[in-house]
């Protein structure tokens, strides 16, 4: 009994032991997602609104904002601001947002962006109901596309 647990210990052990020193190499490398400093208080831009969310996609910084916020059902502006790691604005990117919700299609609907300036990019969307939504910002820079995807919900 005794030496039946400890066997099982030290295979337990063992086990945890290979996880950790054996990843997974094809595991794909998780994109990391930070938290931006801007979501309450002005962002760099100066832009007041609340930030809709923040993600790094390679050596991309993108947040999206919304007006209203929350998104309501209706019209709304998004707005993304594009920045390289070190902070620096990307203003010669050719961006979309692709919207729909995530429990139901809605078809496709893909809206060009217009550039602001200083890395801000703002384009009008129609959200067809409350409920969950996403947009994928599309990134087309220097020969390269980036997507980025943000979940949400759109209020009444
Ligand atoms: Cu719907």
């Amino acid at each position: 009994m005794t030496n039946r647990l400890i066997v099982g210990i030290a295979a337990l052990l063992l086990t945890s032991c290979g996880m950790m020193s054996a990843p997974n190499v094809n595991e794909p490398t998780p994109i990391p997602t930070f938290t931006p400093a801007v979501s309450t208080a002005q962002d760099p831009t100066g832009n007041q609104l609340p930030a809709l969310g923040g993600k790094q996609s390679g050596d991309l910084l993108v947040w999206l904002f919304s007006d209203p916020n929350p998104p309501s059902r209706g019209n709304n502006t998004l707005e993304v601001f594009i920045a390289y790691a070190d902070g620096q604005p990307v203003s010669d990117a050719e961006v979309s947002f692709d919207i729909d919700m995530t429990n139901m299609s809605h078809g496709k609907n893909v809206t060009v962006v217009e550039l602001l300036g200083d890395g801000r990019y703002s384009g009008e969307v129609f959200f067809l109901m409350p409920g969950p939504w996403r947009v994928i910002v599309g990134i087309e820079r220097a020969g390269e596309t980036s997507a980025v995807r943000f979940e949400f919900m759109v209020n009444w």
